[in-house]
């Protein structure tokens, strides 16, 4: 089939009906100032927030702000703010436009435009998927300032950074009397809610302010696996849509967002259309950041240095999901009780399933991308957690001993790895300075304190699981090092 007109509001009455967005684009007044255009908002909230606004209505038009690249501005802006969701996983691609997206705001072009797009009266959510790496915080919560955020806090350099946008925007609205606001972080952090309160007070403090009244920060737990788009991808939502789309994402038909109900300004009426709204998240937040996340971690890892390209890929290592639902069993399972109605290893499992999704094409070195920001929330909190009721989570362990193979940036072959993470510097530089062996490699990358905590830096049982499972996967790589245990 060839496609010859593109997607925009003037193609919409020629695309197969159930492709047509759910509103009419441009017809939304804008109620959300969400920073972070990337493919997963857009194939989540965006999506969820259409959903409602077609159902049950509201003013929740989304401004979309990109942090830094124009690129995806101006691909959308050439499509009238239009772009496609193209479903896959079961054989037959479906592609449908959304086009709740009704404005545009550029963080590193025109941080002021943001800032008087969040103290529009009319805007009473500021939501955020901006990686976990944008927020500036240790693993403890608190504020890594330098001395051009400070200035940027201050109102002495532009306010391009997250924490920044968000305090000169607060303030801004507070001035203008812009009403009761909520704040919510839409990123993989445990507690996101009250960290990025935290994260706001700390900012605020150093700007001499205090957080206004009427701020809400509820906390949320999202689940969508929306990978990178591939050309592959581009060309297939082409097909299903019937016009080309310059900025498509690709998802699982599967999503699921669980929200605390904490929303002073009012919010779009999610809950209508599959949303769970709760008084307390934090059941979810640890089923999906340690039974999911940190087994797609461990995909990631493990795969990578044996040389496999996808997450699909790693569950075809002999033994590897045998290994993962002990994983799941032994080590995570037992740090928390699931919410109610839900099994830790059912859950498990159902990710599993998801992570074979081929179709996806979702690359282990994109999972694997910014290992020192994910770890923290996703995985030390279950070694954490074990150490203190004295049981020694092996898998976890192996898991992180994975992580530092691929730290060292060789697969087991020998061909280099590319380490994408924000510490990759200070990573390289620690393990110059040690000796390349298991305890070299694990005590510099332990004596990192921007990532592991002092407890479990100076846990001796710890290190020694460590270096016992970083030799294993040195002396036999990865598949051998499972086909050992899975025996
Ligand atoms: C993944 C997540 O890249 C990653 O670190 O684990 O993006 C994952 O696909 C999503 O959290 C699924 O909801």
């Amino acid at each position: 089939m060839t496609v010859t007109h593109r997607l925009g509001r003037g193609a919409l009455a020629s695309l197969p009906a159930a492709s047509r967005p759910a509103v009419v684009p441009g017809s939304v007044r804008p109620g959300i100032v969400h920073v972070g255009l990337g493919a997963f908002h857009r194939a989540h909230q965006a999506v969820f927030t259409e959903a409602a606004v077609a159902a049950s209505g509201g003013d929740w038009g989304i401004i979309g702000v990109a942090p830094r690249s124009r690129d995806i501005l101006d691909r959308l802006r050439a499509q009238d703010g239009l772009y496609s969701v193209l479903t896959v996983g079961d054989g037959a691609d479906r592609a449908r436009a959304v086009g709740i997206l009704g404005g545009f705001g550029h963080a590193a072009g025109d941080p002021y435009g943001v800032i008087a797009a969040i103290a529009d009266p009319g805007v009473r959510i500021v939501s955020m998927t901006v990686t976990e790496k944008a927020y500036r915080l240790d693993p403890d919560g608190r504020l890594l300032l330098d001395d051009e955020l400070r200035a940027q806090l201050t109102g002495h350099a532009p306010p391009t950074t997250v924490p920044a946008l968000l305090v000169r925007g607060l303030l801004r609205r507070q001035a203008a009397g812009g009403g009761p606001l909520t704040v919510l972080c839409c990123d993989n952090l445990m507690g996101n809610g009250p960290r990025i309160r935290g994260l706001v007070e700390q900012a605020l403090d150093v700007a001499g302010a205090q957080l206004p009244g009427g701020v809400a920060f509820p906390a949320t737990m999202v689940d969508r696996i929306v990978p990178a788009t591939s050309p592959d991808h581009i060309r297939r939502a082409a097909v299903a849509l019937g016009a080309g789309d310059e900025a498509p994402v690709v998802a699982e038909h599967f999503s699921q967002w669980v929200i605390e109900d904490d929303f002073p300004g009012g919010r779009p009426a999610w809950d209508g259309v599959g949303a769970i709204m709760t008084d307390d998240v934090t059941a979810w937040e640890k089923l999906k950041l340690r039974a999911l996340n940190a087994v797609h971690s461990a995909c990631a890892y493990l795969g990578a240095l044996a040389g496999r390209e996808l997450i699909a890929d790693s569950l075809e290592i002999p033994g590897l999901p045998a290994v993962l639902r002990r994983f799941i069993a032994e080590d995570i399972a037992p740090t928390f009780a699931p919410p109610p109605g839900v099994t830790v290893a059912g859950y498990g499992e159902t990710a599993l399933g998801r992570f074979a999704n081929r179709e996806l094409g979702h690359r282990n070195l994109q999972v694997a991308m910014d290992g020192s920001q994910k770890l923290p929330h996703r995985l030390l909190g279950t070694i954490a957690d074990r150490r203190r009721s004295g049981a020694t989570p092996g898998w976890a362990i192996l898991v992180l001993a994975a992580w530092m193979r691929f730290a060292r940036g060789y697969a087991d072959d020998g061909t280099p790895v590319h380490l994408d993470d924000p510490l990759a510097g200070r990573i390289r530089t620690a393990l110059a300075a040690a000796p390349d062996t298991a305890p070299g490699v694990v005590g510099a990358l332990l004596a990192l304190h921007e990532i592991f905590p002092p407890h479990l830096a100076a846990d001796d049982d710890l290190r020694a699981e460590l270096i016992r499972w970083y030799g294993e996967l040195e002396r036999h790589g990865v598949e051998a090092t499972i086909a050992g245990i899975a025996r």
